[in-house]
């Protein structure tokens, strides 16, 4: 779970309205760790949206609401989406927990990226490209996502992926609403 990034550095009970914070905490407890606030999350990864924020309250963070509306429409990847009725939300992907997005399988570009750090390849060199503590590989259908996402974990470097020769092959390709390739 190392990898299991910035999402945990952040989480702070005094956290306050400031939107990273929140975009953070929600990753956190969308992805990986409900229980963190005393949540379950549905099948899809969905949760009532009156049940998240109420569990915030109780746990001193200061979310509601419009917080939670902005948190959702600016976050920059966007990373979480509310159900059709506005009542659920959940993280578009990059979950460790077992749950099913319910996507359909598609067609990807020829090629895909693979952001990843140089310390990393001699083993993905060995044992192919893993999903280590995700429910799947990511993704990028850009160079420059991939850099960024390489960066996250030291000197970047990026994997082009014969994503096209890959499908035809039989591997299954899934979309996530944010547009990130797993
Ligand atoms: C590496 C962020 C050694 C893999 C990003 C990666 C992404 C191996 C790391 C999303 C390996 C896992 C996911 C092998 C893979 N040996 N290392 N055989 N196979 N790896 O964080 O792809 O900002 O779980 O290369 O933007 O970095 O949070 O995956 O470096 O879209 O929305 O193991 O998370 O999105 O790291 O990032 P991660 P990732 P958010």
């Amino acid at each position: 779970m190392a990898d299991l990034e910035q999402d945990y550095i952040c989480y702070d009970r005094k956290m306050n309205t400031d939107l990273t914070k929140i975009s953070k905490l929600l990753s956190l407890v969308l992805r990986h760790e409900p229980a963190r606030l005393g949540l379950t999350l549905d099948p899809q990864g969905w949760v009532d949206v009156e049940t998240l924020l109420a569990a915030a309250q109780l746990h001193g963070i200061a979310l509601d609401h419009s917080v939670l509306q902005q948190v959702v429409s600016e976050n920059s990847k966007q990373r979480f989406a509310l159900s059709d009725d506005g009542l659920r939300i959940r993280a578009n992907q990059g979950h460790s927990i077992a749950i099913d997005l319910a996507l359909e399988p598609r067609m990807p570009p020829a090629v895909l990226y693979h952001g990843t750090a140089t310390r990393f390849l001699e083993s993905i060199r060995q044992t192919g490209l893993e999903k280590r503590s995700r429910q799947h590989v990511h993704l990028s259908a850009d160079q420059a996502t991939a850099v960024k996402v390489g960066q996250r974990h030291g000197r970047p470097i990026v994997l082009v992926v014969q994503a096209g020769a890959m499908a035809n092959a039989g591997f299954s390709f899934f979309c996530s609403d944010n547009g990130v390739w797993l």
